[in-house]
């Protein structure tokens, strides 16, 4: 059977917003591992559009379409269009998964949740011609799904071929987070076995993996057994957490001698409100300084996460939050605009206050505003994300920033990781261009070598924090 398997592009080519390094980042990990339920007989042709110009000239007998929000638009034109050329379409992934009659008008089949359990039932029932109009999952397990098709993966395409998900979910309930409409209907949060994971690893060529778990830390038992695991295979990782949880035992410190370098940390907040707002509850009462300090003194680089447009913000808050990031050595900074994604509990409340204002979801990009908002203008809050932006990677803050570390080597991680993110743009859209991304990664790899820090720590910032931040993590 000829498979074709799309991962439509989240911006448009042609908008401004498009920057080919930040979409050049990871390859479309959700379709190769459905793909590992296919026959090795079928003909599979995966494509994704943020790296490639798609082909659609061809008539295949699947087409399989990984929807998010901001693809939705671009999914159901090609989804469209293979139907009418006698295609069976499906369509599947987290969109689908918040709006499923919307779907549903540009599919044969639509899957609601994780593939791991439906997709394969949908082999079966298709080869019977006998497939269903939905297929919503309820076994959630990890447990003996097959290898990666990590062969489909035109490694040369990206910066970080070597992206990983080990675990599903999230063992928290923020209101505003995909999470609990995803995986509702079963469970939330579940891990691979130790052992399958580090068989993973090791099939990863190179040193760098980037973890793209929603909260690596979140199951401390399977976390410290996979970080002992990987003791010793020297590699170089990246991955994401809350703040609670690098503040919890020694975890961290495992992680750090396992080899991670560099972690995603939700502080999206400094208002204690916000956080109950967005049943953060359990970053509330944490100390955002301690926990930044102990990443550092591990040598861990950060990038921080922070949401603007939480119904107690004022017009102080990104002001506020630039100097908390650039005063604590935060190494990169996520700015978003609070976005209500359907399905959420965040856009149920806004729904019922009448305060969406479109449902456009091309705009749902966390750089827009499309709720009515309370201590703030649209246009404030958008100017203000904006500015954010651009006075947190002006080269006077990287420069201060980066000279926040003790150490040498973290001062110049710090400046050229930064820099290299933030700075480089034509140098990055030239390498894309001739299809020598890949051979960054020993660049990446260097960067993200290990941190001795004199003094056996950081220094702490000149200026006592008027308030203390807490985390929301939109990670
Ligand atoms: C990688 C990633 C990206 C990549 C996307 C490209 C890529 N190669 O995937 C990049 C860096 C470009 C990206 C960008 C953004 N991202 Co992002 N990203 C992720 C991340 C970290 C991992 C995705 C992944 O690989 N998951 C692992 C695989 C195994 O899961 P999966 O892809 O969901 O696939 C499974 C199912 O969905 C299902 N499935 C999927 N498709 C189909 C199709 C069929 C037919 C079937 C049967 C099943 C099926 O089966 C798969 C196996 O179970 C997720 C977080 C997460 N944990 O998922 C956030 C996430 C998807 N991103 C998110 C956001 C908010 C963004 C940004 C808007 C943020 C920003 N402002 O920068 C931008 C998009 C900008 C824009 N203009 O739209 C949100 C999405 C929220 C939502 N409701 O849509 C997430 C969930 C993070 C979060 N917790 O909030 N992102
Ligand atoms: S925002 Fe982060 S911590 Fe909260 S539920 Fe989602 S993944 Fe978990």
């Amino acid at each position: 059977m000829k498979v074709k398997m799309i991962l439509p592009a989240l911006t448009e080519a042609e908008s401004p917003l498009w920057r080919p390094i930040k979409y050049s980042l990871f390859p479309p990990l959700g379709l190769a591992t459905l793909a590992a339920f296919l026959s090795p007989e079928d003909e599979i042709d995966l494509q994704d559009q943020h790296v490639e110009a798609l082909r659609l000239d061809d008539t295949p007998d699947l087409v399989v379409i990984q929807v998010y929000i901001t693809n939705a638009f671009r999914a159901y034109g090609i989804a469209d269009a293979y139907r009418k050329k006698g295609s069976y379409v499906i369509l599947g992934g987290l969109h689908v998964t918040s709006l499923p009659h919307e779907a549903m008008a540009h599919a044969d089949s639509i899957f609601i949740g994780p593939g791991e359990d439906t997709f394969p039932q949908f082999l079966v029932d298709f080869k019977n011609r006998t497939p269903k109009p939905v297929y919503t999952s309820t076994v959630r397990t990890l447990v003996g799904i097959p290898p990666i098709r990590r062969d489909l993966i035109k490694r040369n395409l990206y910066l970080v071929p070597n992206s990983i998900v080990v675990t599903r979910g999230c063992p928290h309930h923020c209101s505003f987070c995909y999470k609990d409409a995803f995986f509702e209907g079963g469970r939330t949060f579940y891990t691979q076995l130790v052992d399958d994971a580090l068989a993973e690893i090791d099939r990863l060529p190179g040193r760098h993996l980037y973890f793209l778990d929603d909260h690596l830390l979140g199951n401390a038992k399977f976390a410290e057994s996979l970080f002992e695991g990987m003791r010793g295979m020297n590699r170089v990782f990246q991955g994401a957490s809350t703040v609670d949880a690098i503040l919890r035992g020694n975890l961290i410190e495992k992680a750090a001698e396992a080899g991670l370098r560099s972690l995603f940390v939700g502080f999206e907040t400094f208002s204690p409100e916000n956080l109950k707002q967005s049943n953060k509850k359990q970053n509330l009462e944490k100390d955002y300084a301690k926990a930044v300090n102990r990443l550092h003194s591990l040598g861990i680089m950060i990038n921080g996460s922070f949401v603007f447009g939480l119904d107690e913000d004022d017009s102080d808050v990104f002001k506020r939050t630039v100097d908390w990031g650039v005063n604590h050595g935060i190494t990169t900074s996520t700015y978003h605009i609070l976005t209500p994604y359907p399905g959420t509990e965040l856009y149920k409340n806004m729904e019922t206050a009448g305060r969406i204002l479109t449902r456009n979801w091309d705009r749902y990009d966390t750089r827009h505003v499309v709720y009515k908002t309370m201590g703030l203008s649209a246009e404030a809050l958008e100017k203000g994300y904006w500015w954010a932006y651009e006075t947190f990677y002006s080269w006077k803050n990287i420069f201060k920033s980066s000279f926040r570390h003790d150490s040498v080597k973290h001062i110049a991680k710090h400046f050229l990781y930064t820099g290299g993110w933030k700075k480089f743009e034509p140098l990055w859209n030239f390498i894309i261009k001739t299809e020598g991304l890949n051979a960054m990664l020993p660049l990446l790899e260097s960067i993200l070598s290990k941190v001795k820090p004199r003094n056996g720590g950081e220094r702490q910032p000149d200026r006592p924090e008027l308030i203390r931040p807490e985390p929301l993590t939109l990670h």
